[in-house]
């Protein structure tokens, strides 16, 4: 049998094994993994000699053109945003579908969908669980029973991962509504993502703050979202996940406390709680926070002293952790500037779509706190897995043909320039990778050979989950 193409000469890099083999694609689906010394009749052929050959990395949290509370979006677009995931070897993302006053989650979604028509890689969403509008400004009101019937439909639409925040006026939801959407979750067999901080003590904190010199003063972001409140907002959420049986994703864990909420569930057999951290959280600490232009490196939930980061990496090394997503949600340095004079003004968000693999490669791979197959596991497998990406994540006959060629020889400096994100800074400024996305495959179709992208527009489908 001739094959659409045969990427010959690689070391193919599984979360589970690494090895030499010859990987055959046909139709769009990865047809074999073949001995290295098989040479079989090719359309084509792609030498990945010297480089690895990994499955598309899948991001499974990022904020692309997302409408903020402020009324600002978030500054990378459709076309900008998956261009730069491409570019950094992620071939599928998983975004947010947030519905307006008035709007049913599946309009929203239709919504969704057509703002992604220019993505270049494939896409699915999250849906947004969050209070209907309240008619006093600032509280939190109640999830309606309308928006908790809607997660069966969204599930059958293809949507079947939910998320909740504990923090955020607004989207903030209340112990009994995170408790009735648990059990609507379990009962479709879906998955809730949980932004876990408590909103409660943070919004008394923030506003305590109130001499003029302590609100630019970017440290403060940290010290009004203390780890202690994360870790509490963690307890609860894991609390509703042990009584409704749902299975639980801890969004953006960020310290050593929430981690350990975590990792006692799980030592208890909880099989239903899983974690996620972000590589800001285990590259950068909240040092960046004090510099007067802090701002760019805020978040939600903040950036962490030094010893929180090292816990991370050994959780994400152990297990604790399941999964590396970036959050990528960037604002432009004028959109930072809004909070210039008063740090809660900041929109919370960093950029990462690009660099999530280079840097974890980099600073987990290269200096041995993750083997290459852990790197393989948290960016593509098991994201793919834990977001029922049935088809994504892993390099065997019969999946999607989303493949990487990583040359780990390659020096990628993540200047502003040499990135594709529409933001007119990066984060990771006078940082250099060895190791770098060479070429990338979706569904076969080559997207980025040799550091370019060759793609279209609209390359992308939207992916409907299960
Ligand atoms: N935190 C962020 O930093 N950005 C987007 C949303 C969030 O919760
Ligand atoms: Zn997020």
């Amino acid at each position: 049998m001739a094959f659409d193409l045969v990427i010959t000469h690689g070391t193919v890099v599984t979360a589970d094994a690494t090895f030499r083999a010859n990987v055959a694609v046909n139709n769009g689906k990865v047809a074999a993994i073949l001995n290295p010394q098989d040479a079989p009749e090719a359309a084509q052929y792609l030498d990945a000699a010297g480089c690895y050959v990994l499955p598309g990395a899948v991001d499974a949290h990022v904020h692309l053109h997302m409408l903020t509370a402020a009324g600002i979006y978030s500054a990378d677009d459709w076309r900008t945003g998956t261009k730069a995931a491409a570019l950094g070897g992620v071939t599928s993302v998983v975004d947010f579908v947030q519905a307006l006053p008035g709007q049913t989650s599946m309009e929203a979604l239709h919504q969704r969908v057509d703002d992604a028509r220019d993505a270049v890689i494939d896409y699915g969403f999250h849906m947004t669980i969050h209070p209907d509008e309240s008619p006093i400004a600032g509280v939190n009101q109640r999830v309606s029973d309308f928006r908790i019937s809607e997660i069966r439909l969204a599930a059958d639409a293809g949507c079947p991962t939910f998320k909740m925040y504990q923090a955020y006026t607004g989207l903030q939801i209340q112990d009994a509504d995170l408790f009735r959407a648990l059990r609507a979750i379990a009962e479709v067999n879906g998955m809730a993502c949980v932004h876990a901080e408590n909103g409660d003590v943070i919004q008394v904190l923030r506003d305590s703050v109130d001499a003029p010199a302590d609100l630019t003063n970017g440290l403060l972001h940290a010290q009004t979202r203390p780890t202690i409140q994360e870790a509490e907002a963690v307890t609860r959420t894991l609390a509703c996940a042990e009584l409704t049986g749902a299975r639980v994703l801890i969004f953006h864990i960020s310290c050593d406390l929430a981690g350990n909420v975590v990792a006692a569930a799980k030592a208890r057999g909880l099989s239903n709680v899983f974690g996620e951290t972000c590589p800001q959280y285990l590259v950068f600490t909240d040092e960046k926070l004090a510099r007067p232009d802090g701002r760019l490196w805020m978040c939600a939930p903040p950036l962490r002293p030094q010893s929180d980061q090292d816990a991370l990496w050994r959780k994400l090394k152990t297990g604790v952790l399941d999964v590396v997503s970036s959050d990528h949600c960037p604002f432009t340095r004028a959109q930072k500037d809004l909070g210039a004079t008063d740090f809660r003004r900041v929109p919370n968000g960093m950029p990462g779509i690009e660099t999530r693999m280079g840097v974890l490669h980099e600073f987990g791979v290269r200096t041995g706190k993750l083997s290459l197959n852990d790197w393989v596991r948290v960016c593509s497998t098991r994201p793919a897995e834990l977001h029922g990406l049935q088809s994504k994540g892993r390099l065997a006959p019969g999946y999607d043909a989303d493949i990487v060629i990583f040359d780990p020889a390659e020096r990628k400096e993540l200047s502003t320039s040499a990135l594709h994100s529409a933001l007119d800074y990066s984060v990771c400024e006078g940082m250099t990778c060895t190791g770098w996305t060479r070429d990338v495959l979706l569904r076969g179709n080559m997207i980025v050979r040799d550091g370019q992208h060759v793609g279209n527009t609209g390359d992308g489908r939207f992916l409907k989950r299960s």
